[in-house]
Protein backbone atom coordinates (compact mmCIF):
# COMPACT_ATOMS: atom_id res chain seq x y z
CA UNK A 1 0.00 0.00 0.00
CA UNK A 2 2.98 2.20 0.32
CA UNK A 3 3.80 1.46 -2.99
CA UNK A 4 0.30 2.29 -3.40
CA UNK A 5 0.10 5.72 -2.07
CA UNK A 6 3.22 7.01 -3.48
CA UNK A 7 1.58 6.18 -6.82
CA UNK A 8 -1.41 8.15 -5.82
CA UNK A 9 0.21 11.45 -5.03
CA UNK A 10 2.63 11.41 -7.59
CA UNK A 11 -0.24 11.22 -10.13
CA UNK A 12 -2.02 13.22 -7.73
CA UNK A 13 -5.26 11.09 -8.64
CA UNK A 14 -8.09 11.41 -5.74
CA UNK A 15 -7.66 7.73 -3.76
CA UNK A 16 -9.54 5.15 -5.53
CA UNK A 17 -12.67 3.53 -3.63
CA UNK A 18 -14.03 0.73 -3.06
CA UNK A 19 -17.13 0.78 -4.57
CA UNK A 20 -18.47 -2.71 -4.05
CA UNK A 21 -22.41 -2.91 -3.03
CA UNK A 22 -23.48 -0.27 -5.48
CA UNK A 23 -24.57 -1.04 -8.61
CA UNK A 24 -22.94 0.53 -11.90
CA UNK A 25 -26.74 2.34 -12.44
CA UNK A 26 -26.66 3.16 -9.26
CA UNK A 27 -23.11 5.30 -9.54
CA UNK A 28 -24.64 6.66 -13.19
CA UNK A 29 -27.03 8.48 -11.73
CA UNK A 30 -25.04 9.81 -8.62
CA UNK A 31 -22.46 11.35 -11.00
CA UNK A 32 -25.25 12.95 -12.83
CA UNK A 33 -27.03 14.10 -9.97
CA UNK A 34 -23.49 15.30 -8.44
CA UNK A 35 -22.74 17.47 -11.65
CA UNK A 36 -26.55 19.15 -11.35
CA UNK A 37 -25.41 19.88 -7.70
CA UNK A 38 -27.59 18.13 -5.95
CA UNK A 39 -27.66 14.67 -4.04
CA UNK A 40 -28.94 11.28 -6.17
CA UNK A 41 -32.35 10.43 -6.54
CA UNK A 42 -34.33 8.76 -3.23
CA UNK A 43 -37.43 7.20 -4.18
CA UNK A 44 -40.05 8.56 -1.91
CA UNK A 45 -42.70 6.03 -2.41
CA UNK A 46 -46.12 7.25 -2.70
CA UNK A 47 -48.47 4.70 -1.09
CA UNK A 48 -51.61 6.22 -2.09
CA UNK A 49 -51.16 5.10 -5.18
CA UNK A 50 -49.42 1.35 -4.62
CA UNK A 51 -52.56 1.11 -2.80
CA UNK A 52 -54.89 2.30 -5.57
CA UNK A 53 -52.21 0.25 -8.07
CA UNK A 54 -53.26 -3.01 -6.01
CA UNK A 55 -56.46 -2.87 -6.04
CA UNK A 56 -57.05 -1.82 -9.41
CA UNK A 57 -54.87 -5.01 -10.73
CA UNK A 58 -56.68 -7.18 -8.65
CA UNK A 59 -60.17 -6.31 -9.17
CA UNK A 60 -58.90 -6.02 -13.10
CA UNK A 61 -57.79 -9.45 -13.16
CA UNK A 62 -61.12 -10.28 -11.76
CA UNK A 63 -62.64 -8.83 -14.21
CA UNK A 64 -60.94 -10.22 -17.17
CA UNK A 65 -61.99 -13.38 -15.82
CA UNK A 66 -65.95 -12.22 -15.40
CA UNK A 67 -65.33 -10.45 -18.96
CA UNK A 68 -64.40 -14.26 -20.53
CA UNK A 69 -66.56 -16.31 -18.52
CA UNK A 70 -69.85 -14.39 -17.23
CA UNK A 71 -70.68 -10.99 -19.41
CA UNK A 72 -72.74 -10.75 -22.56
CA UNK A 73 -71.35 -10.26 -25.97
CA UNK A 74 -72.45 -6.47 -25.75
CA UNK A 75 -70.43 -6.74 -22.93
CA UNK A 76 -67.15 -7.53 -24.50
CA UNK A 77 -67.86 -5.05 -27.35
CA UNK A 78 -68.49 -2.62 -25.09
CA UNK A 79 -65.38 -2.91 -23.07
CA UNK A 80 -63.22 -2.51 -26.64
CA UNK A 81 -65.29 0.25 -27.69
CA UNK A 82 -64.34 2.03 -24.31
CA UNK A 83 -60.95 0.93 -24.54
CA UNK A 84 -60.56 2.37 -28.39
CA UNK A 85 -62.46 5.79 -27.68
CA UNK A 86 -60.34 6.71 -24.44
CA UNK A 87 -57.48 5.36 -26.46
CA UNK A 88 -58.32 8.34 -29.33
CA UNK A 89 -58.78 10.65 -26.03
CA UNK A 90 -55.08 10.17 -25.91
CA UNK A 91 -53.44 9.46 -29.21
CA UNK A 92 -55.18 11.70 -31.04
CA UNK A 93 -56.21 14.06 -28.17
CA UNK A 94 -53.62 14.50 -25.53
CA UNK A 95 -50.93 13.13 -27.78
CA UNK A 96 -50.76 14.43 -31.27
CA UNK A 97 -53.02 17.29 -30.72
CA UNK A 98 -52.50 19.13 -27.05
CA UNK A 99 -48.95 18.12 -26.54
CA UNK A 100 -47.49 18.25 -30.20
CA UNK A 101 -49.58 20.38 -31.65
CA UNK A 102 -49.24 18.23 -35.03
CA UNK A 103 -52.79 19.14 -36.34
CA UNK A 104 -55.11 21.89 -35.16
CA UNK A 105 -59.11 20.69 -33.96
CA UNK A 106 -62.06 22.58 -34.42
CA UNK A 107 -64.32 23.28 -31.24
CA UNK A 108 -66.23 20.14 -31.20
CA UNK A 109 -63.44 17.84 -31.93
CA UNK A 110 -61.47 19.08 -29.14
CA UNK A 111 -64.65 18.49 -26.91
CA UNK A 112 -65.32 15.28 -27.62
CA UNK A 113 -61.43 14.84 -27.34
CA UNK A 114 -61.45 16.01 -24.03
CA UNK A 115 -64.13 14.08 -22.94
CA UNK A 116 -62.68 10.69 -24.40
CA UNK A 117 -59.38 11.65 -22.71
CA UNK A 118 -61.23 12.12 -19.51
CA UNK A 119 -62.71 8.15 -19.81
CA UNK A 120 -58.64 7.13 -20.25
CA UNK A 121 -58.42 8.63 -16.25
CA UNK A 122 -54.47 9.18 -17.17
CA UNK A 123 -53.90 12.61 -15.80
CA UNK A 124 -55.88 15.88 -16.68
CA UNK A 125 -54.83 17.29 -20.12
CA UNK A 126 -52.63 19.96 -18.75
CA UNK A 127 -50.57 17.87 -16.67
CA UNK A 128 -50.27 14.85 -19.17
CA UNK A 129 -48.96 17.43 -21.89
CA UNK A 130 -46.75 19.18 -19.42
CA UNK A 131 -44.92 15.56 -18.36
CA UNK A 132 -44.53 14.33 -22.04
CA UNK A 133 -43.54 17.41 -23.33
CA UNK A 134 -40.59 17.12 -20.56
CA UNK A 135 -40.28 13.62 -21.72
CA UNK A 136 -39.18 14.66 -25.05
CA UNK A 137 -37.18 17.76 -24.64
CA UNK A 138 -35.04 15.65 -21.91
CA UNK A 139 -35.65 12.23 -23.32
CA UNK A 140 -33.79 9.64 -20.95
CA UNK A 141 -32.49 11.83 -18.70
CA UNK A 142 -33.02 12.54 -14.83
CA UNK A 143 -35.21 15.36 -15.89
CA UNK A 144 -37.13 12.56 -17.77
CA UNK A 145 -40.49 11.78 -15.58
CA UNK A 146 -40.28 8.28 -17.15
CA UNK A 147 -36.43 7.92 -17.69
CA UNK A 148 -36.13 4.85 -19.54
CA UNK A 149 -32.54 4.22 -18.38
CA UNK A 150 -34.17 3.09 -14.61
CA UNK A 151 -35.57 0.22 -16.18
CA UNK A 152 -38.62 -1.25 -17.80
CA UNK A 153 -40.56 -1.06 -14.23
CA UNK A 154 -39.38 2.38 -13.58
CA UNK A 155 -40.46 3.13 -17.28
CA UNK A 156 -43.43 1.08 -17.15
CA UNK A 157 -45.19 1.73 -14.01
CA UNK A 158 -42.96 2.57 -11.01
CA UNK A 159 -43.00 5.78 -11.63
CA UNK A 160 -46.43 6.77 -10.40
CA UNK A 161 -45.37 5.43 -7.51
CA UNK A 162 -42.94 7.84 -6.21
CA UNK A 163 -42.10 11.07 -6.43
CA UNK A 164 -40.39 12.70 -8.70
CA UNK A 165 -36.67 13.63 -9.29
CA UNK A 166 -35.79 17.28 -8.47
CA UNK A 167 -34.77 18.03 -12.22
CA UNK A 168 -38.16 16.88 -13.65
CA UNK A 169 -39.60 20.17 -11.75
CA UNK A 170 -36.65 22.14 -12.47
CA UNK A 171 -36.15 21.66 -15.86
CA UNK A 172 -39.90 21.23 -16.59
CA UNK A 173 -40.46 24.87 -15.91
CA UNK A 174 -38.38 25.55 -19.28
CA UNK A 175 -41.23 24.13 -21.21
CA UNK A 176 -43.77 26.89 -22.38
CA UNK A 177 -47.43 25.85 -21.39
CA UNK A 178 -48.98 28.88 -22.57
CA UNK A 179 -51.11 27.35 -26.17
CA UNK A 180 -52.61 24.79 -23.66
CA UNK A 181 -53.62 28.04 -21.15
CA UNK A 182 -54.77 29.51 -24.16
CA UNK A 183 -57.34 26.64 -25.04
CA UNK A 184 -60.36 26.72 -22.78
CA UNK A 185 -61.07 23.52 -23.26
CA UNK A 186 -58.68 22.50 -21.52
CA UNK A 187 -58.50 24.70 -18.88
CA UNK A 188 -62.03 23.60 -18.36
CA UNK A 189 -60.98 19.70 -17.64
CA UNK A 190 -58.36 20.87 -15.90
CA UNK A 191 -60.44 22.94 -13.21
CA UNK A 192 -63.01 19.84 -13.01
CA UNK A 193 -61.35 17.14 -13.44
CA UNK A 194 -62.30 15.73 -10.11
CA UNK A 195 -65.93 15.77 -10.61
CA UNK A 196 -65.22 14.64 -14.74
CA UNK A 197 -63.28 11.63 -13.78
CA UNK A 198 -66.28 9.39 -11.83
CA UNK A 199 -68.54 10.62 -14.91
CA UNK A 200 -66.30 9.71 -17.72
CA UNK A 201 -64.06 7.24 -16.78
CA UNK A 202 -66.46 5.31 -14.35
CA UNK A 203 -70.36 6.33 -13.92
CA UNK A 204 -70.72 6.07 -17.79
CA UNK A 205 -69.10 3.37 -19.12
CA UNK A 206 -70.18 1.20 -16.24
CA UNK A 207 -73.93 1.75 -15.91
CA UNK A 208 -74.52 1.88 -20.08
CA UNK A 209 -74.29 -2.12 -20.36
CA UNK A 210 -76.47 -2.56 -17.02
CA UNK A 211 -78.88 0.15 -18.06
CA UNK A 212 -79.49 -0.84 -21.98
CA UNK A 213 -78.98 -4.68 -21.72
CA UNK A 214 -79.18 -5.62 -17.88
CA UNK A 215 -75.54 -6.33 -17.80
CA UNK A 216 -75.28 -7.37 -13.94
CA UNK A 217 -74.19 -4.85 -12.11
CA UNK A 218 -71.11 -6.38 -10.23
CA UNK A 219 -69.49 -7.77 -13.90
CA UNK A 220 -69.89 -4.34 -15.10
CA UNK A 221 -67.90 -2.53 -12.33
CA UNK A 222 -64.92 -5.30 -12.62
CA UNK A 223 -64.83 -5.57 -16.62
CA UNK A 224 -65.62 -2.47 -17.93
CA UNK A 225 -64.59 -0.67 -14.34
CA UNK A 226 -61.00 -2.10 -13.30
CA UNK A 227 -60.41 -4.49 -16.15
CA UNK A 228 -60.66 -2.13 -19.58
CA UNK A 229 -59.24 1.01 -16.92
CA UNK A 230 -56.00 -1.27 -16.61
CA UNK A 231 -55.50 -2.72 -20.08
CA UNK A 232 -55.60 0.96 -21.29
CA UNK A 233 -53.38 1.93 -18.99
CA UNK A 234 -50.88 -1.11 -19.43
CA UNK A 235 -50.95 -0.38 -23.51
CA UNK A 236 -50.34 3.35 -22.68
CA UNK A 237 -47.20 2.43 -20.63
CA UNK A 238 -45.87 0.21 -23.01
CA UNK A 239 -45.09 3.19 -25.14
CA UNK A 240 -42.51 4.39 -22.60
CA UNK A 241 -40.92 1.50 -21.03
CA UNK A 242 -40.88 -1.24 -24.40
CA UNK A 243 -40.80 1.38 -27.27
CA UNK A 244 -37.85 2.78 -25.15
CA UNK A 245 -36.25 -0.33 -24.59
CA UNK A 246 -36.58 -3.04 -27.58
CA UNK A 247 -37.01 -2.74 -30.99
CA UNK A 248 -34.91 -0.88 -34.38
CA UNK A 249 -33.81 2.39 -34.43
CA UNK A 250 -33.59 3.48 -38.40
CA UNK A 251 -33.88 7.39 -37.84
CA UNK A 252 -31.73 8.00 -35.07
CA UNK A 253 -29.43 5.12 -33.59
CA UNK A 254 -28.41 7.28 -31.25
CA UNK A 255 -31.12 7.38 -28.97
CA UNK A 256 -33.51 5.41 -26.70
CA UNK A 257 -36.81 5.19 -28.22
CA UNK A 258 -37.52 2.31 -31.39
CA UNK A 259 -39.99 0.73 -33.34
CA UNK A 260 -41.85 -1.45 -31.98
CA UNK A 261 -44.99 -2.99 -33.87
CA UNK A 262 -46.26 -5.45 -30.48
CA UNK A 263 -46.25 -1.47 -28.62
CA UNK A 264 -47.99 0.15 -32.00
CA UNK A 265 -50.79 -2.53 -32.46
CA UNK A 266 -51.39 -2.04 -28.49
CA UNK A 267 -51.83 1.40 -28.19
CA UNK A 268 -53.57 2.32 -31.47
CA UNK A 269 -49.89 3.43 -33.83
CA UNK A 270 -47.85 4.94 -31.02
CA UNK A 271 -45.22 1.99 -31.56
CA UNK A 272 -43.17 3.73 -34.17
CA UNK A 273 -41.53 5.98 -31.17
CA UNK A 274 -38.02 6.05 -33.05
CA UNK A 275 -39.67 7.87 -35.73
CA UNK A 276 -41.77 9.93 -33.55
CA UNK A 277 -39.01 11.00 -31.47
CA UNK A 278 -36.99 12.31 -34.35
CA UNK A 279 -39.70 13.99 -36.09
CA UNK A 280 -42.59 14.39 -32.97
CA UNK A 281 -44.68 16.99 -35.26
CA UNK A 282 -45.54 14.77 -37.37
CA UNK A 283 -49.48 14.12 -37.22
CA UNK A 284 -48.77 10.34 -38.09
CA UNK A 285 -46.41 9.66 -35.57
CA UNK A 286 -44.75 7.41 -37.96
CA UNK A 287 -43.08 7.41 -41.33
CA UNK A 288 -45.78 5.21 -43.18
CA UNK A 289 -49.34 6.28 -41.61
CA UNK A 290 -52.07 4.21 -42.43
CA UNK A 291 -49.63 1.59 -44.22
CA UNK A 292 -48.05 0.07 -41.24
CA UNK A 293 -50.44 -0.62 -38.08
CA UNK A 294 -51.63 3.29 -37.14
CA UNK A 295 -55.72 3.02 -36.63
CA UNK A 296 -55.14 7.05 -35.01
CA UNK A 297 -53.63 8.36 -38.63
CA UNK A 298 -56.80 6.66 -40.09
CA UNK A 299 -59.08 8.21 -37.83
CA UNK A 300 -57.40 11.95 -38.10
CA UNK A 301 -57.72 11.30 -42.04
CA UNK A 302 -60.97 10.63 -41.82
CA UNK A 303 -61.15 13.91 -39.21
CA UNK A 304 -59.82 15.95 -41.54
CA UNK A 305 -61.78 14.83 -44.53
CA UNK A 306 -65.47 16.19 -42.66
CA UNK A 307 -62.68 19.50 -41.74
CA UNK A 308 -62.52 19.02 -38.18
CA UNK A 309 -58.97 18.25 -38.42
CA UNK A 310 -56.97 21.08 -40.11
CA UNK A 311 -53.84 21.52 -40.67
CA UNK A 312 -51.80 18.39 -40.60
CA UNK A 313 -48.34 18.42 -40.38
CA UNK A 314 -45.90 16.25 -41.96
CA UNK A 315 -42.62 15.31 -42.73
CA UNK A 316 -41.44 15.13 -46.52
CA UNK A 317 -39.87 11.51 -47.63
CA UNK A 318 -36.47 13.57 -48.95
CA UNK A 319 -36.18 14.67 -45.19
CA UNK A 320 -36.70 11.32 -44.01
CA UNK A 321 -34.34 9.46 -46.14
CA UNK A 322 -31.88 12.16 -45.41
CA UNK A 323 -32.37 11.39 -41.98
CA UNK A 324 -32.17 7.62 -42.39
CA UNK A 325 -29.07 7.95 -44.46
CA UNK A 326 -27.26 9.66 -41.67
CA UNK A 327 -28.12 8.43 -38.30
CA UNK A 328 -30.23 5.48 -38.81
CA UNK A 329 -29.40 1.64 -38.37
CA UNK A 330 -29.60 0.51 -41.35
CA UNK A 331 -32.52 -1.45 -40.82
CA UNK A 332 -34.50 1.01 -43.25
CA UNK A 333 -34.17 0.60 -46.63
CA UNK A 334 -35.61 2.52 -49.55
CA UNK A 335 -36.36 1.01 -52.76
CA UNK A 336 -34.94 3.00 -55.34
CA UNK A 337 -31.45 2.15 -53.00
CA UNK A 338 -32.04 -1.54 -53.40
CA UNK A 339 -31.55 -1.44 -56.73
CA UNK A 340 -28.23 0.17 -56.98
CA UNK A 341 -29.11 3.92 -57.40
C1 LIG B 1 -50.90 7.92 -16.39
C2 LIG B 1 -50.13 8.80 -17.31
O1 LIG B 1 -51.02 6.77 -16.56
C3 LIG B 1 -49.61 8.02 -18.49
C4 LIG B 1 -48.82 8.87 -19.39
C5 LIG B 1 -48.21 8.04 -20.48
C6 LIG B 1 -47.57 8.83 -21.53
C7 LIG B 1 -47.28 7.96 -22.74
C8 LIG B 1 -46.85 8.76 -23.90
C9 LIG B 1 -46.61 7.95 -25.11
C10 LIG B 1 -47.27 8.46 -26.35
C11 LIG B 1 -48.75 8.26 -26.45
C12 LIG B 1 -49.21 6.84 -26.35
C13 LIG B 1 -50.67 6.67 -26.27
C14 LIG B 1 -51.11 5.24 -26.24
C15 LIG B 1 -52.54 5.06 -25.96
C16 LIG B 1 -53.01 3.67 -25.91
C17 LIG B 1 -54.35 3.55 -25.30
C18 LIG B 1 -54.83 2.14 -25.03
N1 LIG B 1 -42.90 19.92 -15.56
O2 LIG B 1 -46.77 15.46 -10.15
P1 LIG B 1 -46.49 16.13 -8.83
C19 LIG B 1 -44.14 20.44 -10.62
S1 LIG B 1 -51.68 8.66 -15.02
C20 LIG B 1 -42.87 21.00 -14.78
O3 LIG B 1 -47.56 16.04 -7.80
P2 LIG B 1 -44.79 14.59 -7.04
C21 LIG B 1 -45.41 21.24 -10.65
O4 LIG B 1 -45.19 22.51 -10.08
C22 LIG B 1 -52.55 7.38 -14.23
N2 LIG B 1 -43.24 20.99 -13.50
O5 LIG B 1 -45.08 15.58 -8.27
C23 LIG B 1 -46.31 20.39 -9.77
O6 LIG B 1 -47.36 21.12 -9.19
P3 LIG B 1 -48.70 21.47 -10.03
C24 LIG B 1 -53.37 7.90 -13.09
C25 LIG B 1 -43.65 19.83 -12.98
O7 LIG B 1 -45.24 15.19 -5.76
C26 LIG B 1 -45.37 19.89 -8.71
O8 LIG B 1 -44.14 19.72 -9.40
N3 LIG B 1 -52.62 8.74 -12.19
C27 LIG B 1 -43.72 18.67 -13.74
O9 LIG B 1 -43.36 14.21 -7.17
C28 LIG B 1 -45.80 18.60 -8.07
O10 LIG B 1 -46.13 17.64 -9.12
C29 LIG B 1 -51.69 8.29 -11.30
O11 LIG B 1 -51.42 7.13 -11.27
C30 LIG B 1 -43.32 18.74 -15.09
N4 LIG B 1 -43.34 17.66 -15.89
O12 LIG B 1 -45.72 13.33 -7.31
C31 LIG B 1 -50.97 9.21 -10.36
N5 LIG B 1 -44.18 17.67 -12.97
O13 LIG B 1 -49.18 20.21 -10.64
C32 LIG B 1 -50.66 10.53 -10.88
C33 LIG B 1 -44.40 18.21 -11.76
O14 LIG B 1 -49.63 22.01 -9.01
N6 LIG B 1 -49.53 11.17 -10.31
N7 LIG B 1 -44.08 19.51 -11.76
O15 LIG B 1 -48.30 22.48 -11.06
C34 LIG B 1 -49.15 11.36 -9.00
O16 LIG B 1 -49.75 10.87 -8.06
C35 LIG B 1 -47.94 12.22 -8.77
O17 LIG B 1 -47.71 12.98 -9.94
C36 LIG B 1 -46.65 11.41 -8.45
C37 LIG B 1 -45.46 12.40 -8.32
C38 LIG B 1 -46.80 10.67 -7.14
C39 LIG B 1 -46.34 10.42 -9.58
ZN1 LIG C 1 -44.78 12.36 -28.16
ZN1 LIG D 1 -40.79 8.45 -25.70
Amino acid sequence: SALFLAEATTTEEPVPQVINRTTHRQNINAKQSSKLGHPRYRWQIVWRNVLAFAYLHTAGLYGLYLLVFACTGKTFLWCYLVALFGGQGITAGAHRLWAHRSYKAKLPLRIILMILQTAAFQNHIYEWVRDHRVHHKFTDTDADPHNAQRGFFFSHIGWLMVKKHKDVMIKGKTVDMSDLEADPVVMFQKKFYLVLVPIFCFAIPVLVPWYFWGENIWNCWFSIGMFRYAISLHFTWLVNSAAHIWGTKPYDKTIGPTENLGVAIAAFGEGWHNYHHVFPWDYKAAELGNYKVNPTTMILDGLSKIGWAYDLKTVSVDMVKKRVKRTGDGTRVFNDETSGN
